[in-house]
């Protein structure tokens, strides 16, 4: 087993005041994505424990208006960053691209709908004060999905444990705070709704553990999800047995467990995969 402090990034010391990046990906998401950007901005603006902050939203190729209002939001907000592609890409992308563009020491990952109230950092910003770890992920208590998007969702979280020789709570949670410096150097290759499960599993395999925080999941605030069950079912099962397959090539040798570089030097083989 790969040992924390062994591979980049050490485990952060204790500190007054965290400074924290939002990234969040948003795609045809006009009705939310004003009162998103609000929402967020009030509670960095207004909490003693963070310091300095950031909006950084990636806007996947929208075809409604969600540019052009965050275009507008960022004349009354400098602290506002908009990224973004031409045309739709993915969330996977556009997850990837958002945390790429942040540059403070933590990240917290969210989606632009609404689903994930930004208080729920109030749970997660003493215990990165505290140091307790790199990676901090946000349980889904009561998930406010339909019931075979639940299923779905918790099967192929099981499956994730099962790969991983994990137990977590809630293998695909979005909402997830993460050291900049690790986040940022991850690799991510997935594209469409298997970021999250992507960024679960990666943390693992480069040796570090998730700290789970049960955090509150609502409605949309508008609009509807941008994903039709069938086919978000077929790729998270194909995804997961990417995973599988990934895992065991890993384990026979096969591939080589990715090293993520040194903070400022070169890269560090892991010692053993796990
Ligand atoms: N469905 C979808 N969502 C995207 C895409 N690109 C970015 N997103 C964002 O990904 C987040 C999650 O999407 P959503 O459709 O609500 O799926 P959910 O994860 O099932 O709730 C939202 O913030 C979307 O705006 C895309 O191509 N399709
Ligand atoms: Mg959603």
């Amino acid at each position: 087993m790969i040992t924390k402090g062994e591979r980049m990034p050490e485990v952060p010391t204790a500190s007054r005041t965290v400074e924290l990046s939002v990234a969040a990906p948003a795609f045809n998401e006009a009705d939310n994505i004003a009162a998103a950007v609000g929402e967020w901005r009030g509670y960095l603006e207004d909490h003693p424990a963070i310091g300095a902050w950031e909006i950084v939203v990636c806007d996947d190729g929208s075809t409604d208006a969600t540019r052009a209002i965050l275009e507008d939001l960022r004349k009354g907000c400098p602290e506002l960053v908009v990224v973004g592609f031409e045309r739709n890409r993915g969330a996977g992308a556009a997850i990837a691209a958002a945390i790429a563009a942040t540059r403070l020491d933590w990240v917290v990952l969210l989606d632009s709908d609404g689903q994930f109230p930004i208080s729920n950092l109030d749970g997660f910003l003493d215990r990165v004060r505290a140091g307790e770890g790199t990676a901090f992920s946000g349980a889904r208590i009561r998930k406010a999905d339909g019931l075979r998007y639940r299923w779905g969702s918790a099967l192929s979280g099981a499956v994730g444990n099962l790969l991983h020789r994990t137990r977590y709570r809630d293998f695909n949670s979005i909402f997830k705070v993460v050291y900049g410096p690790l986040f940022r150097t991850l690799p991510l290759e997935s594209g469409g709704m298997n970021c999250s499960t992507e960024i679960t599993a990666r943390v693992v395999e480069v040796g570090h553990d998730w700290i789970e925080i049960p955090i509150e999941h609502r409605e949309r605030g508008g609009g509807s999800r941008g994903w039709r069950f069938w086919r978000g079912a077929r790729d998270r099962a194909l995804f997961v047995g990417y995973l599988g397959y990934r895992r065991w090539l890993l384990r026979m040798g096969v591939l080589r467990p990715p090293a993520l570089p040194a903070a400022g030097g070169p890269a560090d083989p892991p010692l053993e995969v796990r």
